[in-house]
């Protein structure tokens, strides 16, 4: 037998790695404003009002919520700028990621 180990005419598949993606996860406290919270949702996550109202009142309702799915670092980013941007107005916001 041959060692070389080519088959004529069998096309080489390339695999292209899916990007894998991170849910920003909105969670529910006592204290942020309703309104602070839906303000926040449509400057860092691009909702309009009434997707930011969904998500932050299904928080509300059952604790968390997902906002949205992004690659790892703009998911992480965006969760900190939120967070950071609640923090300076003295509100405990949170939010998490994961893996999709
Ligand atoms: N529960 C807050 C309130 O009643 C509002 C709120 C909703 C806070 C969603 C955080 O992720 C949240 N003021």
């Amino acid at each position: 037998m041959s060692d070389i180990d080519i088959k004529p005419g069998v096309k080489q598949k390339t695999r292209l790695q899916k990007p894998k993606l991170y849910k920003v996860i909105l969670i529910n406290d006592d204290y942020t404003p309703r309104e602070l919270v839906v303000l926040i949702l449509t400057a860092e996550f691009r909702l309009d009002m009434a997707q930011a109202e969904v998500v932050m009142m299904t928080a509300h309702q059952k604790g968390v919520c997902v906002v949205s799915v992004y690659p790892k670092d703009v998911a992480e980013t965006k969760a900190t700028r939120a967070i950071d941007a609640a923090g300076k107005l003295g509100y405990p916001l949170q939010f998490t990621v994961e893996p999709e």
